[in-house]
């Protein structure tokens, strides 16, 4: 409930002192501004509380490099359970709600899945009235903006912070003072509230921010130095400017490590600081008070770094301040990928933060000696040391100073037991999780598709399922009633009707809305396959041109991605991507069978127009190598089928689901695994004409780069392999045939509009287990054991 009278003078008094304005004539960006400032005095309270309650419970904090939020407003809305009363506010003062969410820049502070997780873990905690404080970095620069010049990926920074953001409240108060070996910088905090569903419970996603301790040097400006007046501001500010892309080179090392400690010094010195004014005794007692889960690699310097308080300021015995490390610790492992396994250079490391070096180089001295003495090999335990040949492994110090290691699939985890962390997982068993990641059925259905959500809630006479997604299981008795599957149908057409008309708008292509909208969104990286889907797609157009009779429903094949700026290769897909857009929505002989549509600036707010509107979800890794995906949960919530490999969770979405209503294809991890050393991509490319055909219009001029080299250089990648790669190392060849057969079935499948219905209802009312309310129950069961805590509110 809000009060409406108040919320409207809040508005109004917001517009008049922030910007000198009233109703009538502030713009749509200062509308938004004030109407969200007015929703937060309407939560400050309840905020407060919660704080105070969680004072005086075990705690979990959850440091992550990336938190990929999205936009705020319509989220709290909904979960306040305020939508309407709002909407009915604005629209007496005529504001149109629609505009004001539109008026939101999304806060993009993560590359993708990583940083997404996040944030959804965010909304379950709340939600579950859960005792968690997110800690992470205000970036001022998010994930870049992407946008596409002669079909070629163009980045522009995201400012996204250039009008405020009114949902952070600076608490300038507590900041604190971060040391490096030659500087000193000051991290200030920026609290967001995190709002539960239908709870009144507010948790915390604390941001840092670094600013200089001193902004300017008046000495050096009255000399006339105006440079170097401002050299300690601009260095400082550096830190927290810019959201690192993932997977790029390896320029910018020095400050992704200062973003690292930074972050994870100031959140750490946070917690010590909060832990002694709330229920402190003695340190021995640290990690029944705390819990803290390490995000990835990213945060891990969080564990010599509170070695080094324990044993230097709090005088500590080492022993003793280890165990309590290690009880305190948890850490998600989130991929296999080594490019992405966390390794920092010693030298660099030790110059920028020598004593932190120092307590790592003792943990790798007490790893290897217990390694000894358990008699292990000296070969085995140069594997598992910490330091070796000069980096520091993060993934090492990870396992060996926490409690547990979780993967986040059933797959993964197994990977990670049996292969790529084997030797730790025989050494400490009992150690390792697997928690299957999730989403959020509050943005993920709730939000974005209004419709059937309102659906749900008829059919269920409740919409307790918001909060207890298993309950979808009970719309099963509806699989065969044709009533309720006409008017699935209809929503899923209103919501292609609601994608195509943004389509048209932001991209000026128009769609046919009676066509498959078939959809991949995900970074751009060669395992996720995007190339695989492009030579698919320019193998159904040849069949056209061969056959322009033949007897397909038409189909939109609609990518979403951004490549890493220093990614040559990712982006040479995308370049490439274009190019087949080009070529087949400008070939008036099969436009009305196939269309290619490659969205600009994928990001949350585009994708939650996405998921609701797709008929089929193409998930088609590499075997082995996506951990777990997420976006192929919010297809299945949304009601579409998966066309994908067996790989990550869409095991799991399977199981849930049944192998009759989803497509799966191509080769296992097993089978992988067995041809890998022996695979040759050529045996495909000679043998089956339609592959020689579609791989080599590379090379053969039908598609021009540009003059780039881009397209050569991914046709030599998949023949002839690079000097740090096998020649077609993700296997699309061999998968290529059983992809095109997979989707013949999605089209045969696809003409039976009942039949096809069902599958996507057989998704949806299956779909429960890919809640975060359930992942974030087992974390805090499992790992945190913290306790459910919802805040009294006096009447
Ligand atoms: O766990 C969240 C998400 C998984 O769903 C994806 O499968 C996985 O690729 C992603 N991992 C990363 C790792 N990045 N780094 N560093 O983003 O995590």
């Amino acid at each position: 409930m809000i009060n409406k009278t108040e919320l409207k003078k809040s508005i109004e008094r917001i517009l008049k002192v922030e910007f000198m304005s009233t109703i009538k004539t502030a713009c749509i960006e200062e509308k938004y501004y004030a109407v969200s400032k007015g929703i937060i005095e309407q939560i400050i309270d309840n905020w407060q509380k919660s704080t105070e309650s969680y004072r005086r419970q075990k705690q979990a904090f959850y440091l992550s490099a990336e938190f990929l939020m999205g936009r705020a407003f319509g989220n709290n809305l909904i979960n306040l359970g305020i939508y309407d009363d709002v909407r009915s506010v604005l629209d007496e003062i005529q504001i149109d709600i629609n505009e004001i969410e539109a008026a939101e820049e999304d806060a993009g502070l993560g590359n993708g899945g990583l940083g997404r997780l996040a944030a959804c873990f965010l909304d379950s905690c709340a939600t579950l009235n859960l005792p968690v404080t997110g800690y992470g970095i205000l970036y001022k620069y998010g994930i870049f903006k992407q946008k596409f010049i002669e079909g070629f990926q163009v980045e522009e920074g995201d400012s996204w912070l250039k009008d405020g953001y009114p949902w952070a409240v600076k608490k300038a108060k507590e900041s604190v003072i971060i040391e490096f070996s030659n500087e000193r910088v000051k991290a200030v905090p920026f609290d967001i509230p995190i709002i539960g569903h239908a709870t009144k419970n507010i948790n915390t996603l604390r941001l840092w921010q670094a600013e200089p301790i001193r902004a300017f040097d008046f000495q050096l400006f009255n000399d006339q130095k105006y440079n170097e007046a401002v050299e300690e501001k601009n260095k400082a500010e550096d830190i927290s400017k810019v959201l690192y892309p993932n997977d790029s080179d390896d320029r910018g090392k020095t400050l992704r490590l200062k973003q690292q400690y930074f972050f994870v010094a100031a959140s750490i010195k946070d917690i010590i600081k909060n832990y002694k004014m709330r229920c402190y005794k003695s340190f021995d007692d640290f990690n029944l008070y705390n819990a803290i889960q390490l995000n990835d690699t990213h945060p891990v310097v969080a564990i010599p770094e509170l070695m080094r308080i324990l044993v230097d300021d709090e005088k500590m015995e080492w022993q003793k301040a280890w165990e309590i490390t290690r009880n305190t610790f948890s850490y998600t492992n989130h991929t296999i990928l080594s490019e992405a396994l966390e390794q920092w250079d010693c030298q660099l490391f030790k110059g920028l933060i020598p004593r932190v070096y120092e307590v790592i180089i003792k943990i790798d001295t007490q790893l290897a000696s217990e390694l000894k003495i358990k008699g292990y090999s000296d070969d085995k335990i140069q594997g598992m040391r910490i330091i070796e040949d000069g980096k520091i492994r993060m993934a090492s110090l990870a396992i060996y100073g926490s409690h547990t290691t979780n993967g986040v699939a059933a797959l993964h985890t197994d990977i990670l037991k049996e292969k790529e962390l084997k030797d730790w997982y025989q050494l400490y068993p009992e150690r390792f999780q697997n928690k299957t990641n999730g989403i959020t059925p509050r943005r993920w259905l709730a939000l974005c598709n209004k419709e059937l959500a309102e659906m749900i809630t008829e059919l269920l006479k409740s919409d307790q399922w918001i909060r207890d997604l298993s309950m979808l299981k009970e719309l099963d008795k509806y699989s065969e009633d044709e009533s309720v599957l006409k008017r699935f149908i209809c929503i899923k057409n209103q919501k292609k009707q609601q994608l195509a008309e943004y389509i048209k708008a932001y991209e000026n292509i128009e769609i046919n809305i009676d066509s498959i909208f078939d959809i991949q969104i995900k970074r751009l990286h060669e395992y996720k396959r995007q190339l695989l889907n492009a030579f698919q797609i320019l193998d159904l157009y040849y069949k056209l041109k061969e056959n322009p009779h033949m007897e397909v429903p038409a189909r939109t094949f609609i990518f979403g991605a951004k490549a890493a700026p220093g990614y040559f290769r990712a982006k040479g897909i995308i370049k490439y991507i274009n190019e087949i857009a080009r070529l087949i929505n400008n070939d008036k002989s099969i436009n009305e069978k196939i269309k290619v549509v490659f969205i600009q600036n994928y990001r949350v707010s585009y994708a939650e127009r996405l998921f609701p509107a797709a008929d089929v979800s193409i998930q088609i890794s590499t075997a082995g190598k996506e951990a777990s995906g997420t976006g192929n949960m919010k297809f299945m919530l949304n009601g579409t089928p998966t066309v994908g490999t067996y790989d990550g969770a869409n095991v799991e979405i399977v199981e849930e689901a049944g192998d009759e209503n989803n497509f799966i294809f191509g080769a296992r991890m097993e089978e992988i695994e067995a041809i890998k050393d022996n695979y040759n991509p050529k045996d495909y490319y000679n043998k089956e004409p339609r592959i020689k055909r579609v791989v080599d219009t590379l090379i053969d001029g039908t598609f021009d780069d540009g003059g780039t080299g881009m397209f050569k250089e991914l046709h030599n990648a998949l023949l002839e392999g690079a000097s740090w790669h096998k020649a077609d190392n993700y296997f699309i060849l061999r998968d290529f045939m059983e992809y095109t057969k997979v989707q013949e079935k999605v089209d045969e499948a696809y003409n039976n509009r009942l039949e096809w219905a069902k599958k996507c209802w057989k998704n949806l009312v299956n779909s429960g287990k890919f809640s975060t309310d359930r992942t974030i129950s087992q974390y805090a069961e499992e790992i945190w054991n913290i306790k459910h805590t919802p805040i009294l509110i006096e009447s």
